[in-house]
């Protein structure tokens, strides 16, 4: 009989299940700790290595802290709202609530295959009414605090996905889900007003412990730029074009103005000689992405209006251009243009043959923009000043001279918070006749999605609810006829704050127990993709801080500490996908390997954080380092070995012992799985060479293989009579004293060479360590007769000699 996964793991996973191991007692008295996983969207091609990747780190640390006397918190969820679920239900031909519901059976069946040490008493889905009756009443609140509203704005509207789009949902022009086109195009939406939050957002970044990467990105976002809005009076014009500009100190360079094509003043300011140019030149602009005009194709474009504007500071008139490196969605969507500094500024001039002006010293203008500090030159009484007194000195006098202030202003906008679709949750907002929302009462939410058999999109920007005339058709509180809201909810907002409900999921009074919220925010630790790495963390950052205002969240920075698991690969190194036929089924490794093995192989690939490629030999290795673990307790016929016995462990067996725990400790409490595996690894390697493996040291072993390989670990321990589960014993922990190594080797140095070598004990004293260096033959060699001028001793490093 061999070590046999497929009958210990069911065993195990069973057991866990009966004796409800794993569940959470929000009240406990214990320290808590709370792990946590991005909950997946159930798609429909089943759970992915990638998932049992994070899960997996997730589990061992919820294991971990569970053995370190934590009262744990490790709960799953499904954010099964939004366009994947009902792009699947759609191309399926099913219901997405019935497909949804049948994805989240299969996902559930899968995690528990792989013995995953989840509460699933709490379990929820972002489409279970019961949740998303909080999701409606925190959009009330976000309505009642001016922070949700509606407005004509211009957004990324996808023909074929029937619906808008959120900016992160639209990659180079394409929808994220399909890769379909997206225009740009007016459309009135209700909006959240993240950009309210735009500096705590920022500032918040400072307190948590995520990759330095994803704060990054963050703050990209976010843009937060200082700077000056400047008036520029137009020629001929009663209007007054506003510009803005981080660089205000380099307005004496400023040598012509662009608008974007979408400004308001073009149609006002161009002249009769170059409107049909101008018109044109929009038409092709409104076709392009942001991407494509703000890429390396920005400043090399664009068309005269035949309009003047007069610079403020020079009094010259300037050329005023129309260009869609321009943006209407940032800051006035009009600039003043530096071309000796500014490179797009300086492609485009060179292009159309504008002039080009040095006012920073430092470069060669006429070869390139230069865009370093300065000081300034040709720029009259700013001469001689570097950037920053340049700025604050230009800055002065626009205020002085009523033509201009200082301004804080940021690239990321208010959040696009209506979709056009089906499979969401419904806006609780009533309409009345003259189109004014009204919010929904409380005491009428939730306000559930119909059954309806035509959720496919309309294709009109109207969501499939508005021909619900039953649903749609409500009274208002003073009896007058009202129309529900027909639009639905975006994916991100039911995982904005999925989070705080884990920690309460059954409460019906209100959205979690303070109590309880103040004992568990905020996350200890999250785990999950990068991909997430702006919208949904910047998302869910904003509402926690919004609750957090409210009152009703006691944090506001909902994790502590975030994670992000590397890529798994295919083992030819390419995206795992359909495309290449390289993906690996979880399922199938467990039942060809074992979960265990699984577990233990996707944790020893490499840091979690890497990109790493899979690979099969990996797995056999992951196997048969678990094989080995058993051998080392059980003989052929699975008895315990004799030699498994209650003898006192030697040193050389004690010292492999408390190194691994040591090591496997510091290791598991810092993520580094791969290496704390490692560690596993030479114990059994070592141990296995011993003529007997005591109790004393092999329990201890079983208990810290526990976390990572937990059902032979239990198989195991039972097996050595203990009739409890390992599941909340505590954690070994490493003896200080026999982790110092016993024996060192010292270095002796004689005049700056190194030129013999001591093996001593570690706890030597001075005096005994000099009588022994000076008695070595090839120390001898070289102070005999010479006068001792040093000797120095660093403790366990190093002896210094001087002679002359
Ligand atoms: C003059 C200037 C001179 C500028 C110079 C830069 C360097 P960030 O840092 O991203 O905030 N700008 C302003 N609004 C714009 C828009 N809607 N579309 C495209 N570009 C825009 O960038 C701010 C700078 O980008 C502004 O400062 C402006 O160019 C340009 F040596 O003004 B600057």
């Amino acid at each position: 009989m061999a070590y046999d996964p497929s009958t210990i793991e069911p065993r195990w996973q069973k057991h866990w299940e009966a004796n409800d191991s794993f569940r959470t007692d929000t009240d406990s008295e214990r320290p808590s700790y709370y792990v946590l996983d991005m909950f997946p969207y159930p798609s429909g091609s089943g759970l992915h290595v990638g998932h049992v990747e994070g899960y997996t780190g997730s589990d061992i640390v919820a294991r971990y802290k569970r053995m370190k006397g934590f009262e744990v918190l490790h709960p799953m969820g499904w954010d099964a709202f939004g366009l994947p679920a009902e792009q699947y239900a759609i191309e399926q031909g099913v219901h997405p609530e019935v497909s949804t519901k049948a994805n989240v059976d299969a996902f559930r069946k899968q995690l528990k295959l792989v013995g995953f040490s989840y509460d699933w008493d709490r379990e929820f889905g972002t489409y279970d009414a019961d949740y998303y009756r909080w999701t409606q009443w925190i959009f009330l609140k976000l309505f009642e605090k001016g922070l949700a509203y509606q407005s004509e704005a211009l957004v990324n509207w996808c023909p074929a996905l029937g619906t808008v789009l959120a900016n992160d949902e639209v990659i180079d022009g394409k929808s994220e889900r399909g890769s379909h086109p997206v225009e740009r195009k007016p459309m009135k939406q209700w909006m959240l007003r993240i950009t309210e939050y735009a500096d705590r957002l920022l500032e918040g970044l400072e307190r948590v412990d995520f990759p330095e990467s994803i704060k990054a990105m963050q703050r990209d976002r976010i843009g937060r730029s200082e700077g000056a809005d400047a008036t520029f009076a137009i020629v001929d014009h009663e209007l007054k074009l506003e510009v803005f500009t981080t660089r205000p100190d380099t307005m004496f360079g400023a040598t012509f103005c662009v608008l974007s094509p979408e400004h308001s003043f073009v149609g006002h300011i161009t002249t009769a000689e170059y409107q049909k140019a101008v018109d044109a030149y929009r038409k092709e602009a409104a076709a392009k992405s942001e991407i494509a005009r703000t890429g390396t194709e920005a400043g090399k474009s664009g068309v005269f209006t035949g309009a003047f504007a007069i610079n403020p500071v020079t009094k010259q008139p300037v050329q005023i251009w129309v260009a869609d490196y321009v943006l209407m969605s940032y800051g006035t969507g009009a600039i003043m243009c530096v071309p000796g500094h500014d490179e797009r500024d300086w492609a485009f001039a060179t292009k159309f043959g504008l002039p080009i002006v040095e006012v920073l010293k430092g470069g060669k203008v006429d070869e390139a923009a230069f865009t370093g500090d300065g000081p300034h030159v040709n720029s009259d009484w700013l001469n001689g000043l570097g950037k920053e007194d340049g700025i604050a000195k230009m800055i002065d006098w626009l205020v002085e001279n009523k033509v201009g202030q200082r301004i804080v202003r940021y690239r990321l906008r208010d959040w696009i918070f209506a979709r056009q679709r089906y499979w969401g949750e419904p806006i609780p907002i009533v309409h009345d006749a003259d189109g004014k929302p009204h919010p929904v009462a409380d005491g009428d939410l939730p306000v559930t999605l119909p059954r309806v058999e035509n959720y496919q999109p309309t294709g009109t920007g109207e969501s499939p609810l508005a021909s619900m005339a039953e649903w749609i058709e409500v009274d208002l509180e003073n009896g007058a006829q009202g129309q529900r809201e027909a639009d639905t909810m975006p994916g991100s907002a039911g995982s904005s704050w999925y989070f705080m409900r884990f920690i309460d999921p059954e409460n019906s009074q209100v959205l979690c127990d303070p109590i309880r919220a103040a004992k568990w925010l905020p996350v200890d630790l999250y785990l999950g993709g990068a991909e997430h790495a702006v919208g949904h963390l910047l998302y869910s950052r904003f509402w926690t801080k919004f609750l957090y205002d409210l009152g009703v969240c006691p944090v506001d920075e909902p994790f502590a500490k975030l994670v992000n698991q590397g890529m798994i690969l295919g083992n030819d190194g390419r995206k795992m996908g359909k495309r290449f036929d390289n993906s690996v089924d979880p399922s199938d490794v467990v039942a060809s390997h074992g979960a265990d093995a699984l577990r233990i192989y996707e944790m020893f690939m490499g840091p979690i954080e890497q990109e790493k490629p899979w690979s099969d030999t990996g797995l056999d290795g992951a196997r048969r380092f678990l094989n080995r673990v058993w051998r080392l307790f059980f003989d052929e016929d699975d008895q315990l070995h004799a030699i498994v016995d209650d003898s006192a462990p030697e040193a050389n067996a004690l010292k492999v012992l408390h190194q691994t725990i040591d090591k496997v400790d510091r290791d598991s409490e810092n993520l580094r799985f791969n290496t704390a595996i490692s560690q596993m690894m030479i114990f059994v390697n070592e141990i296995g060479k011993m003529e007997r493996r005591p109790r004393a040291i092999m329990e201890p072993f079983v208990l810290l293989l526990a976390p990572y390989a937990p059902h032979i670990a239990e198989e195991i321990w039972r097996r050595l009579g203990h009739q409890e589960s390992l599941i909340r014993h505590s954690f070994p922990a490493a003896d200080p004293a026999l982790l110092i190594e016993d024996e060192i080797e010292i270095p002796v140095q004689i005049n700056g060479k190194v030129r013999a070598k001591l093996k001593v004990s570690a706890d030597i004293e001075e005096d005994a360590l000099k009588a022994l260096a000076l008695a070595h033959e090839r120390v001898q060699a070289y102070v005999e007769g010479k006068e001792m001028k040093v000797f120095r001793y660093i403790p366990g490093r190093m002896i210094t000699i001087a002679v002359k």
